[in-house]
């Protein structure tokens, strides 16, 4: 119902023949030979947005995909329910496909959409953007890109040559990025693991199969089968759980005191790697000094993992090789996040299974392109500008977020609507823009309103973001778009996609054009996003698009190092060439010397959640994944999805549900300290223990989960909102 009221709303004031019309209309071809012929594409999932994409092949008959199938020469390509369901997107008759101005005003209730030329929005959003740098200054218009993580390579040199450095994404807000901290600063790089055949343990750290690609799992029951045990580390009893010789299942948030607990068993028993610990590491005495009073016992009671299988799991861990998985974002959601992530990252450390056969891999991709960058290339991005001084004291986060401002080239822009009201930001840019990635939505949708201009890129119009902005522009969908190319490795897929329909026009193109009209047109590629793929490409030697795309359905490969094991030996792990790793200490630290430099506790100390009480009993994890819904999409875009689950369900463990008279189904409500009541349906089930509930953020109005957080607990280290953390209350809705 929601669909067709947003649609009604769209429609006003548009032609009729400007197209918002039923499907049937607007997938017919032009008439002729054309439009008759079959052909074989290729392109990108982007549904879940995990990196990398997986590979999709489809077959066409003039601009129409008729069917899709699984691109089998490409690294990923086992399809899930959402990459399957994606054509019911690209055709759904609620897709935005011209460029649309408000005309009535910032708060109206009916923004008052009509169709304008692409001509009058790129003349309109360059002027406002012109005029704000001069009258402000190139910091006060704000680029930001949503958890599509697809257009960001462009839309990034757009702000580096506008010259705002006021860049943030859905990875600053609050994504994997906190985990990736965690690894830089124990390791020395991002590094979420992975596992080999001559790996004999295994960890997961909180990490979901229905998160991941189809690969993953099977690449787990193969281990499995040929002997590899496994220590799962995750508060729920999930699918992967299932596969555990040992389940650890800590309360939330609680993973640094179940790590020293670990740790302190490997100390005491004398099971650790001595010599490695003592020549490439740093900090140790100081953490197992700390570690001292986790005793098994006492770790139990602040975990809730029994002490025995603390015990159990350290002896295990030690009969390596051994690796971990860290695929998550999970473990970063809390206001101890990154330190409980490190905390974890540092039991491969001690046991020195650090780049060697079945061991932690430090694999190495094609020199400056990341292992999965899409593009991302540090030329693309203009790399050394965004790390330069001039640039980095002038960041808004500078003081709200030392450490995360210190690491990183994107702004934490959790501060987004202070800093409308502060006067320093004036204008917006968003590509993918969902203020449902936030603790109260609500904030940032009115900052929106108080802006000078806003402009945003979707797929789709949506309320909640859109209302309150000035231009929405509508973006092609993967089927539709060249750029990026995926990147698996040292592999890299280019794509043959359709054309897009009505007037949908690529991120990129939106980018780079926008580019060219601010700035020189050879800084952006000509406004072609095959030509700004193929600058990075040609970075490569004897790579380029045009070779790649005549290799189509087969993927090319990019030169890159061979595999090598103990690069910390050879001078492998560091920019300068040197033995070590590259810290501030050149070692693997125990004790962050960077943490410290910021005023951190140097060491991943373990520090308690936002107590329970006598109310809000119950901890709430906002946000689990489930195989079929991705954050806030895949509801009415993907509709087959919808049928698998049409509301907001949360579940509760039998015992606390006995003792609030809830049974399977019934509609509940869901209150916390900021917020509330939120209406879900209540599933029973033992996948979650007592003490806890899990659910799903992304749907809206009165099941918006996001407004029971607070904006103002946030792990300090990252920025991040601690999104697992808030204690809720659970009644059956009288
Ligand atoms: N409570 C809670 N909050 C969370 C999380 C959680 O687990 N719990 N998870 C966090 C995490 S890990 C993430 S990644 C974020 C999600 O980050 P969000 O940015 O909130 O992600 P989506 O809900 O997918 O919204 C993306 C928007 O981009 C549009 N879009 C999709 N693809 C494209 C594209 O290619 N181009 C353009 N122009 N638009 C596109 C979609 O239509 C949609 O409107 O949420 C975070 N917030
Ligand atoms: N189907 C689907 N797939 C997706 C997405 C999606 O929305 N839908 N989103 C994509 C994105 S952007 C991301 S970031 C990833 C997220 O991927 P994941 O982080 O792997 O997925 P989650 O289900 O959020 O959480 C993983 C596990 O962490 C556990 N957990 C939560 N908190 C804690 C804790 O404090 N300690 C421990 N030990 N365990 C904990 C949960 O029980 C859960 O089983 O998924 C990606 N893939
Ligand atoms: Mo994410």
């Amino acid at each position: 119902m929601t669909v067709n009221l947003k649609r009604r709303t769209l429609l006003k004031g548009v032609p009729a023949a400007a197209g918002l019309t039923s499907l049937p209309l607007f997938v017919q071809a032009a008439p002729g030979a054309e439009a008759e012929k079959t052909w074989t594409g290729f392109a990108l999932c982007d549904s879940c947005n995990h990196v990398p994409a997986c590979g999709i092949r489809f077959e066409a008959k003039g601009n129409v995909i008729q069917r899709i199938d699984n691109w089998k020469e490409n690294p990923n390509h086992w399809l899930c329910p959402k990459g399957w369901s994606t054509l019911q997107r690209l055709y759904n008759p609620n897709r935005l496909l011209y460029p649309m101005k408000r005309t009535n005003p910032k708060g109206a209730a009916d923004p008052g959409w009509v169709r304008i030329s692409w001509d009058e929005a790129y003349r309109t959003i360059t002027q406002k953007m012109l005029e704000t740098r001069t009258r402000y200054g190139a910091d006060a218009v704000m680029f930001y890109c949503g958890d599509p993580k697809e257009p960001r390579p462009a839309v990034q040199r757009l702000a580096r040559y506008f010259g705002s450095v006021t860049y943030g994404t859905e990875s600053s807000v609050g994504c994997r990025s906190g985990c990736m901290m965690a690894e830089q600063l124990d390791f020395g790089q991002p590094n979420l693991g992975g596992i080999s055949a001559e790996t004999k343990v295994f960890m997961v750290f909180a990490t979901n199969v229905w998160a991941q690609p189809a690969n993953w799992w099977q690449q787990l029951v193969a281990a499995k089968e040929r002997g590899c045990r496994f220590i799962v580390i995750d508060s729920r009893r999930t699918k992967t759980a299932e596969l555990a010789d040992i389940h650890l299942q800590p309360r939330i948030g609680t993973d640094a005191a179940l790590a020293a607990g670990l740790m302190r068993v490997l100390i005491k028993e004398g099971l650790y790697n001595r010599d490695f610990v003592e020549k490439w590491t740093h900090g140790f005495e100081k953490y197992a000094a700390y570690v001292e009073r986790f005793t098994p016992e006492y770790t139990e009671k602040e975990t809730g993992v029994p002490a025995k299988l603390i015990v159990e799991a350290a002896r295990m861990w030690a009969q390596g090789p051994g690796s971990f998985t860290l695929t998550t974002q999970s473990l970063s959601h809390n206001s101890n996040g990154v330190n409980n992530t490190r905390a974890l990252l540092l039991l491969p450390v001690i046991m020195g299974y650090i780049d060697i056969p079945g061991g932690v891999p430090f694999m190495k991709g094609p020199k400056g392109l990341g292992m999965a960058a899409y593009g991302l290339h540090p030329k693309m991005i203009d790399a050394a500008w965004w790390n330069a001084k001039a640039q980095k004291d002038r960041r808004f986060d500078l003081a709200e977020v030392p450490l995360w401002h210190d690491m990183k080239d994107q702004v934490s822009p959790n501060n987004f609507p202070e800093w409308v009201a502060g006067g320093k930001v004036k204008m917006f840019c968003g590509w993918g823009f969902n203020v449902n990635i936030w603790p109260q939505p609500d904030v940032y949708n009115e900052a929106m309103g108080k802006l000078d201009f806003a402009f945003s890129c979707d797929y789709f119009y949506r309320a909640d973001s859109h209302r309150n902005i000035d231009i929405i522009l509508p973006a092609a969908m993967n089927y539709e778009r060249y750029a990026p190319f995926g990147a698996y490795g040292p592999n890299v897929a280019v794509r043959k996609p359709v054309k897009p329909l009505g007037e949908a026009k690529e991120d990129w193109r939106i980018a780079l054009k926008i580019g060219c009209i601010i700035d020189k047109p050879e800084n952006f590629f000509d406004g072609d996003p095959v030509k700004a793929c193929d600058f990075v490409l040609r970075q490569y030697e004897g790579c380029d698009w045009a070779g790649f795309a005549a290799k189509l359905p087969a993927v090319s490969r990019l030169p890159a190092p061979k595999p090598a094991f103990r690069k910390y030996e050879t001078g492998g792990m560091r920019p300068d060439g040197k033995p070590g790793f590259n810290t501030i200490s050149g070692k693997l630290e125990f004790f962050s010397e960077r943490a410290a430099k910021f005023g951190y506790d140097g060491l991943p100390v373990y520090k308690p959640m936002m107590p329970l009480d006598d109310t809000y009993n119950l901890r709430f994890l906002n946000g689990s994944r489930k195989p079929y819904i991705t954050h806030s999409k895949t509801r009415t875009d993907q509709p087959y999805l919808m049928e698998i689950e049409d509301r907001l369900t949360i579940r509760i463990h039998p015992s606390e549900a006995e003792k609030r008279g809830i049974r399977e189904g019934d509609t509940v409500e869901i209150r916390s300290r900021f917020g509330g009541p939120i209406e879900a349906r209540a599933e029973v089930s033992i996948i979650v223990p007592p003490g806890m509930i899990d659910g799903q953020y992304g749907w809206l109005g009165k099941m918006n989960t996001q407004k029971l957080m607070t904006r103002d607990h946030r792990d300090p280290l990252s920025g991040y909102p601690c999104y697992f953390e808030v204690p809720v209350s659970v009644a059956k809705k009288a």
